[in-house]
């Protein structure tokens, strides 16, 4: 039941919060929101998929909320979308309308939109704990993104999950300036204020002074925020009067959790992840915070640690193996991928998460890395080599091309194209980077395209990636 709390009864029964939810200049009290997004649902019900466009607006908060309460599953789409990446998005996914805010090129869908002063007060029957309650596509290391069916079911389990390690109440106020188009922001930070009833403030831009002037007791952050408001001190002390300061997305380096206990007095909360599965892992708000680990497993979770051979490696907090997780908030499959979904999930449940880790005795988790260089993690974002590199390639002044993720300060790694360039054209580093940025998305565009004259390859032809430094 993932919107009781957005439950009309409850709200007539006097529990309506005023500032409910406060975004891009906007706040809806909690009856604004089921009033307004229940108008939503009227307008898509019996539609089987629709896009949103998810900006940081109230209009997408009703837009997901109105499809959620109607039961049909929503594609969120990146606010900063190019061309090639929406296109395949739309066509993938097969979202029959945009609901809310337009891109700048619908693709020839037609257009919902949301009225935030409509109200109505029909009640919806809960849909099926199986239903799909969206399709978000994420990138792997080569090819399209691919769309990350979840369930309805699996949203409830890992909010509840979280709910009880981080003891998050209807008394919190959750802020965070991350986009709507992630788990973290939009299923952690929104879906998760909805379902808790808690006051839920988006930032705009999560710089460290949004932070420091949003009076939260609950704030989310990827590292590069974490960093960025460590590195200011006045604004990290204002989060002093905070409850629980928690990072994700991306491992927190253990410089940035020491200031953040020097400044702030608060060890964070740090949670591992993925699309596929949720959130699988954590430390707790009455548990152990240990600089670099990640916790344990959350309520329903198992994990285990394999070898090359597919063998158990001991916990022994030393020890290196790929890690693999089960429980109930794990995702359903990618849409019209049964062959890269049997890659990485198993009939019997097991989701091979792509990440080596090591565990100690007492269940701690520490995540070493990937195994695939050609999954990259900048700003949080996911971001696949492959996927820039057949962009780069389309364009007549690129050659040759491998995209690699180099160690960053702020970012954790940034994308840089190493090209090899074409007789065809002239290459021009910033040309070549707005090019990504039309087609795929603003934040997949390279920090730095480097021109060279050859890329190292094995005898094979492989390109040594570890090389390009
Ligand atoms: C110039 N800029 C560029 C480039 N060149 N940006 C990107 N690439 C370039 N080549 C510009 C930007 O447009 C921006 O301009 C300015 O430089 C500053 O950019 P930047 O340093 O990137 O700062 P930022 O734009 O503020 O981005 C940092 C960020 C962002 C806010 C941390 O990366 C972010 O929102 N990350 C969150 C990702 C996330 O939520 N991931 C969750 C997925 P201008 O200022 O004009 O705009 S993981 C997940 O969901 C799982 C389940 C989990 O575990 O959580
Ligand atoms: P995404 O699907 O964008 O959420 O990316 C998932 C990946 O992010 C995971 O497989 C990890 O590689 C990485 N990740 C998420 N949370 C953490 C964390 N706390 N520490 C280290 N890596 C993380």
């Amino acid at each position: 039941m993932l919107l009781t709390s957005l439950n009309p009864a409850v709200v007539a029964a006097g529990a309506d919060i005023a500032d409910a939810v406060t975004i891009g200049g906007t706040t809806l009290s909690r009856s604004d929101l089921v009033g307004a997004a229940t108008s939503v649902a009227e307008r898509v019900g019996g539609a089987s998929r629709v896009a949103v466009l998810a900006t940081p607006t109230a209009t997408t908060v009703l837009a997901i909320t109105g499809a959620l309460i109607a039961g049909v599953p929503f594609v969120p789409v990146p606010a900063d979308v190019g061309a090639a990446e929406r296109a395949h998005i739309l066509t993938d996914s097969g979202a029959q309308a945009w609901l809310g805010e337009l891109p700048a090129d619908p693709g020839g869908l037609p257009h919902v939109p949301v009225r935030l002063h409509a109200r109505s007060w029909h009640r919806y029957a809960e849909p099926h704990p199986d239903a799909p309650a969206y399709v978000m596509y994420t990138s792997g290391t080569t090819g399209a993104p691919k769309g990350v069916q979840t369930s309805r079911r699996a949203i409830a389990a890992d909010i509840d999950a979280l709910s009880a390690a981080w003891a998050w109440t209807p008394d919190d106020t959750l802020v965070h300036g991350l986009p709507l188009f992630h788990v973290h922001g939009l299923v952690l930070g929104l879906l998760g204020s909805l379902r808790i009833g808690n006051r839920f403030v988006h930032t705009g831009k999560p710089s460290p002074q949004n932070y420091a002037a949003a009076n939260g007791t609950l704030y989310f952050g990827v590292p590069t925020v974490w960093s960025r408001v460590a590195a200011d001190r006045q604004a990290a002390a204002a989060l002093s009067s905070a409850r629980l300061l928690v990072s994700g997305s991306a491992p927190l380096p253990v410089p940035v959790f020491d200031r953040l206990v020097e400044i702030t007095g608060h060890a964070p909360v740090e949670r591992y992840g993925s699309t596929e599965s949720l959130i699988t892992l954590s430390t707790l708000a009455d548990g152990e915070r240990r600089p670099g680990w990640v916790g344990l497993p959350l309520d329903g979770v198992q994990t285990r640690l394999l070898d090359d051979a597919g063998d158990p490696v001991p916990h022994d907090g030393e020890t290196i193996g790929h890690l693999h997780v089960r429980g109930p908030m794990l995702f359903d499959g990618y849409l019209n991928r049964a062959e890269a979904t049997a890659d990485v999930l198993a009939a019997d449940g097991w989701y091979r998460t792509g990440d080596v880790a090591v565990v100690d005795e007492a269940g701690m988790h520490r995540i070493v890395g990937r195994e695939s260089v050609d999954l990259i993690k900048s700003g949080g974002y996911r971001i696949g080599a492959g996927e820039i590199e057949t962009t780069l390639l389309g364009h007549p002044a690129v050659a040759e091309v491998a995209v690699v993720g180099l160690p960053d300060d702020d970012l954790g790694q940034r994308i840089v194209a190493f090209v090899v360039a074409s007789t065809a054209a002239e290459a021009v580093p910033d040309e070549l980077i707005e090019h990504v940025g039309q087609q795929l998305s603003a934040h997949k565009r390279p920090r730095e395209v480097r021109l060279v004259a050859a890329l190292p390859r094995n005898a094979m032809g492989k390109v040594l990636k570890k090389e390009l430094t």
